[in-house]
């Protein structure tokens, strides 16, 4: 791409327009979707080459495919990786990643609170094959640093974490563990590389669930890991991907992502804005006990917000006074806001982590790792806030006068 200097362009031009130039492709302003689970070899020597290694070239899908190449190196210039591998789903993303760098023996540092599928790969799955898995609160870098023993292989933590928004300090994080030797894997989904760019401040893969804000729509599953090291990237794809899970992602949905990363920039913006207004609703809302947004003075971790992310995001956490009952109230009474799981989507979601997204944990390992049974996620979407206030302060008025709710509700039958 002559015309093009990433490091010269900004976010929004580089997820527009990075890795394609159209005057290669019949002029083509949007770029082909590449259908071809196989693809010819122009003879037999060139087959033995790409298998072999000794030559690049296009052999299967589940390896690599043009419309993915194009994706991941998008992605790679979003995140600043240098080489990037994409996933049939956030979890083929990290499993793939996980499976081809630990082996029997090693130890993977991860934090306190972890997505409940993460948290469940870990410990029902790697953990079967000799992987120790130890928890370790990351939110002061001098733990992870004493933590760190011979056998550690990879730091890894989410942040924001999922899904009570405990924020970790990645560059702080990341020089503990580089001290030691150690890698250090960022799960980055809950930002997108618009907000934070966890390679940026010094972790070596940044891993994403691209079924949430990356697509943005709702309407594909797709994951993604990027990498600081090309070569990790290609030990990644031929293992973790081509033979350990085979996760890999459609050429139409990897094309969906593209044209999602198009608009990310203002969506992120959009979801960042209602987020806030949302959150700040909420907070002075007399039914509200506690609410975790980056974006509030009162979150505990409101300066290192501010320092590693570009705004504080789309995701809400808040607990009402009542518990788990007014928080099952509130949830019931969403008009607007669609009582579902995922994020990052147009339309505004609402969901109880105990006992959906996080339900892989015991009650008593919830309590441990800090998902209150009367936590509610908000993913903040793209409506126009004014509707989404309305409905989520309606929403909290119910959960604080169930009574009344239940006699408007009886008079109606
Ligand atoms: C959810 N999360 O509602 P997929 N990493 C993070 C995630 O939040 C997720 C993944 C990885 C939710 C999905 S719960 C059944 C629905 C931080 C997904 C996994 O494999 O693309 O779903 O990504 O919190």
């Amino acid at each position: 791409m002559p015309h093009l200097d990433p490091p010269r362009h900004g976010f929004a031009t580089r997820a527009i327009h990075h890795g394609y130039d159209p005057l290669d492709h019949h002029g083509a302003l949007v770029p082909p979707v590449h259908l071809s689970a196989t693809f010819a070899f122009p003879d037999t020597d060139y087959g033995m080459r790409c298998f072999s290694g000794e030559q690049a070239g296009y052999v299967y899908t589940r390896i690599a495919n043009p419309t993915l190449a194009l994706l991941e190196a998008r992605l790679a210039a979003l995140e600043g990786g240098a080489a990037a591998v994409v996933f049939g789903s956030g979890m083929g993303a990290i499993t793939a990643t996980l499976w081809t760098l630990l082996a029997p023996g090693d130890e993977v540092l991860v934090d306190t609170t972890l997505y409940g599928c993460t948290f469940a790969f870990l410990h029902h799955g790697i953990a079967r094959f000799g992987v120790r898995v130890t928890h370790v609160d990351m939110t002061d870098a001098a733990n992870v640093a004493r933590a760190i023993g011979p056998a550690t292989k990879l730091v890894y933590f989410e942040s924001p974490a999922n899904p009570n928004m405990r924020l970790v300090d990645i560059a702080a994080v990341a020089a503990a563990a580089h001290a030691r030797g150690v890698p250090v894997a960022v799960d980055n989904t809950y930002c997108s590389p618009y907000l934070q760019q966890p390679l940026v401040l010094g972790a070596d893969i940044a891993l994403h669930s691209a079924t949430k804000y990356l697509g943005g729509h709702g309407d594909l599953t797709a994951g993604a890991a990027v990498f600081r090291d090309a070569e990790v990237a290609q030990r990644v794809r031929m293992q973790g991907l081509k033979d350990m899970t085979g996760a890999v992602l459609s050429p139409q949905d990897a094309y969906l992502v593209l044209r999602g990363l198009k608009t990310l920039a203002l969506r992120m913006q959009r979801h960042c804005d209602n987020a806030q207004a949302l959150a700040e609703l909420i907070e002075a809302h007399p039914a509200a006990a506690v609410v975790h947004y980056p974006g509030l003075r009162s979150f505990s971790r409101y300066e290192l917000a501010r320092r590693q992310m570009r705004l504080p995001g789309g995701m809400i956490a808040f607990e009402l006074k009542g518990g788990f009952e007014a928080g099952r109230r509130f949830m019931d009474a969403l008009r607007l806001v669609t009582r579902a799981v995922s994020l990052g989507d147009a339309e505004s979601l609402a969901q109880h982590p105990a006992s959906m997204t996080h339900s892989t944990y015991t009650a008593e390992q919830r309590r441990a790792h800090g998902i209150g049974d009367g936590l509610v996620r908000v993913s903040a979407g793209l409506e126009d806030t004014d509707d989404l206030m309305a409905d989520i302060a309606q929403a909290l008025d119910a959960a604080v006068r169930p009574q009344r709710v239940a006699a408007v509700a009886a008079a109606g039958r």
